[in-house]
Order: C-alpha cells, then structure tokens, then sequence
C-alpha cells in the first residue's frame, strides 16, 4: 500500500527552506520510522485529515493533550469566546485562580502552583526553586525520562533525545550538567550510591512516576515509595514530572494512581487542552521562595494566558466531573486497543511487548520485560519503523518513535478498536 502525500511532500520542502528540517519539533521529522510526515490540516474526535485528504486515527493526541479528542466542542466554544475579550493581557485574570483551584481539586500536593507555557519552563522553574530551598545544587534524573530541553535536564534523556539517539545535546556547557546525576530507573540502589556520594549535596529527585519518554515503563512494586522515603530522609525535593501522566493515567495522575505524595508536581499538555500552559507547585512554603514573595525569580509574558486558561478549566471541568467512571472507560478501551495489537503480532509470532498506564500505551519490538531504558534500547526499531509506516498507510498514526507513548482518547470507540487492530493484524503478516 502506498500514501499519496504529494501536497505534504512539497509543504516540507517549503517548510525546509525556512525551518530546520521544517519541524518545530524534531520528533516530528519521522526521522526514527522514515517517510515524509504527513501534514496536518484539521482534526476533530479521534481523527486526523492531512493535506491531501488523508484520513487517521490519531494515537498521539498532540503528545498528550488531547484526551478529550481533537476539536471538542466545550473547548472550542471557550476559546473562541475568550479571544473576542483579546488575546492576551499581561495583567491578572480571575481565570487564573480559577483553573489553579480546579487542578488542586485534584492533586491536593500542589498547595501553590504558578502557570508557565511549557512543561519545559515548569520543570526548569521547579528545578530553580527546590535548588533554593534546600539551599543545594545536585538532582537525580533518571535514563530515559525526558524533562523539556532545559539545559541541566539533557543528560541521557528520553523523547526525541532518545529517538535521535544522541547522547544530550551540543551547545550545553559542562558546567552546566555537572550537578546532574542521571542513573537507572527503577533501582533504588543506585539511588542510594547517589546520596552517599554527595552527602547533603542533592537538592532534589525529578522522575516521570510512570515512564513516558522511553516508550511507557512502570515503577516496580515499592520503587516509588522507595524514593519518597530516601528524600524525606535525606532533606531533599521528591518532584513528580506529570507534564504526560498529569490527568492522564488517572484523574490525580501518577501521584493519586500510586498513593504518592511528592514535594513538588510540574504539569503540562492536558491542563492547556491543547493550548500552551505548563504549571509547577508543591508545598506552599517552597512555592513561597518564588518572586515577588521570595528570592527566586521566575516569568513569563503568556503565562496564565486567557485563551489557554480558558480551554484548561473546560478541559479539567471535564474530567474532574467524568471522574473515575470517566478513566475507567477510558482505560478499557485502551487495554483492548493493547491487546488487540499485541494478540495480532502473537499469532505471527512477533515478539510484542506491551506496557500500559491508563490511555497511554507502548508496543515494544522485543520480548520484554522493559524495566528502564536500557531494556528499552534492545527493542527491533527497525521493525517498529515498518510497523509505525503499515499503520499510517492504513490509517492509524501512531507516535513515530518506539522511545514514546501512544495515547488514546475519550472519542476512541468501537469503530476505532476495531480499525485499529484489523490494521495491525494486515501490517503484522507483511512484517
Ligand atoms: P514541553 O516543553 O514539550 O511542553 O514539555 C516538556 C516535557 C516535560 N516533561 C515530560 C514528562 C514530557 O513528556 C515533556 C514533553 N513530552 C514530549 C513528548 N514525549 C513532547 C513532544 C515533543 O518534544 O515534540
């Protein structure tokens, strides 16, 4: 089978002459699974339409936002209303408390949180604000999570890092990354030979509870309990990354999933519904530290812009009144979306691979177990490349990089279950 993307082929070319490799993000490329990316002209529910009428189902939602499927009419209607009020205005909005009221409905950890425009900034901040208040300067990463492209968060990093296979990135001073240890997921001895290093020397641990940016990893029973007990011990900073598991694997993301309760949370992608909004907060007297209060500065022109405010109260209303019966139907559809697939590469006898949290899932080309990233590394992409390219001629666009999660989304139903594991049953038999 072959596409016909003439119009995106000739929309890069343009887009080349004037953007690097005429993407404003590298994952976009498909440099990892090859082929020209199609080009997006609109999407609405569960589906995506390129630019020469191409018709998908979309498993990447715009890398996490969309749970409530593209183009949903709540949002819509909000955003659209809040631009005729202008675009933006620099100054204070009620919106504001509104939305911040409303995320802390669910994750009760955050008892001060700040609006940024990116998971990027929140990490960033959050990082510069833990550094502050323990008065220290090292944090714990782990191999294979990705954190936004700040620069002491690029080290051994997941997402287009991992995808790219690069070892970081160029531009970056070591000095920069000498205070960042990154270790192995899932092992809390490793942890632990950090900390008896660098006594009182490590400001905080930041991980993704639940891997996204390696492909989808779990925590190991206990592994997260692990860490919360070490950082109490220790005086340092436990902060959960739910940039994509933040109203994604649960209503009270990785944190309520897990009966974790971290010192700092950063949160992206859902809470804008697709707009650009990124939040950090944690425990009140950390938050404190920050300006005008405090002696951390932190800012942003379009943070807590109208608009993205506007679609992230219509987005976590939402879920917030959807509750659990709302995450349970969501992950059922996902589960047999998983299944469905892997059940297909099985009886071609392909060994599949599957991890799910919630709507997020990754089939990874091997026979597993992946336990963290350097399991991650073993599997076929290759092979995933030739199954991420049957499925788009087919219909079904998943994200292009074995190193990232699918997503599913509240307008994924039977129709789209069904089109999807018939594709990877037709894609499975030419592999
Ligand atoms: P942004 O700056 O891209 O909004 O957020 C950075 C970020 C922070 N933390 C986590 C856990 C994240 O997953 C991300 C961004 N996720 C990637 C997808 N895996 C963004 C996609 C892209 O880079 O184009």
């Amino acid at each position: 089978m072959s596409l016909v993307l003439e119009r995106s082929r000739a929309l890069q070319r343009r887009a080349e002459q004037l953007i690097p490799g005429g993407v404003d993000s590298p994952v976009r490329a498909f440099r990892s699974v090859g082929g020209d990316p199609p080009f997006v002209e609109r999407a609405e529910g569960a589906y995506l339409f390129d630019a020469d009428g191409n018709k998908y189902i979309d498993y990447f939602g715009s890398w996490g936002p969309m749970i409530l499927g593209h183009a949903a009419a709540a949002v819509v209607e909000v955003v659209r209303e809040a631009a005729g009020r202008s675009t933006s205005f620099g100054a204070s909005t009620a919106a504001e408390a509104e939305l911040a009221a409303l995320i802390m409905q669910a994750v009760p950890s955050m008892q001060k949180l700040r609006f940024v425009s990116s998971g990027t900034e929140a990490v960033m901040s959050a990082i510069r604000v833990a550094r502050a208040f323990t008065g220290r300067n090292r944090i714990i990463k782990f191999e294979g999570c990705y954190h936004g492209h700040s620069d002491a968060l690029l080290v051994k990093a997941g997402s287009g890092v991992a995808t790219l296979g690069i070892p970081g990135s160029a531009g970056i001073p070591l000095e920069t990354t000498q205070f960042t240890t990154a270790i192995r997921y899932n092992d809390l001895e490793e942890v632990e030979q950090v900390f008896a290093r660098h006594p009182g020397e490590v400001a905080c641990i930041i991980l993704e509870a639940v891997v996204g940016n390696a492909g989808t990893i779990l925590p190991e029973p206990g592994y997260l309990q692990g860490l919360r007990d070490i950082c109490t011990r220790e005086g340092a900073l436990l902060i959960f990354d739910e940039v994509m598991t933040g109203f994604r694997v649960a209503l009270g993301g990785a944190q309520g999933l897990y009966g974790i309760v971290p010192d700092m949370t950063t949160l992206g992608k859902i809470i804008g519904g697709g707009l650009p909004v990124g939040a950090f907060g944690g425990r009140a007297e950390i938050m404190n530290m920050l300006a005008p209060l405090g002696p951390v500065y932190q800012a942003g022109t379009l943070s807590g812009n109208p608009l993205a405010m506007a679609a992230g109260i219509a987005v976590v209303s939402r879920l917030l009144a959807g509750g659990s019966d709302f995450y349970e139907r969501l992950g059922d559809v996902t589960r047999r979306i998983a299944e469905g697939v892997a059940t297909a590469a099985a009886q071609v006898g392909l060994p599949v691979y599957t991890a799910r949290e919630g709507s997020m899932v990754t089939w990874f080309f091997q026979p597993g177990p992946v336990r963290d990233f350097e399991d991650a590394e073993r599997s076929d992409t290759a092979r995933f490349a030739a199954f991420h390219r049957g499925m788009l001629e087919r219909g079904v666009w998943l994200p292009p990089s074995q190193y990232e999660a699918a997503f599913v989304s509240a307008a994924h139903g039977e129709v789209e279950i069904a089109a999807t594991i018939t594709a990877a049953e037709a894609v499975f038999a030419g592999l």
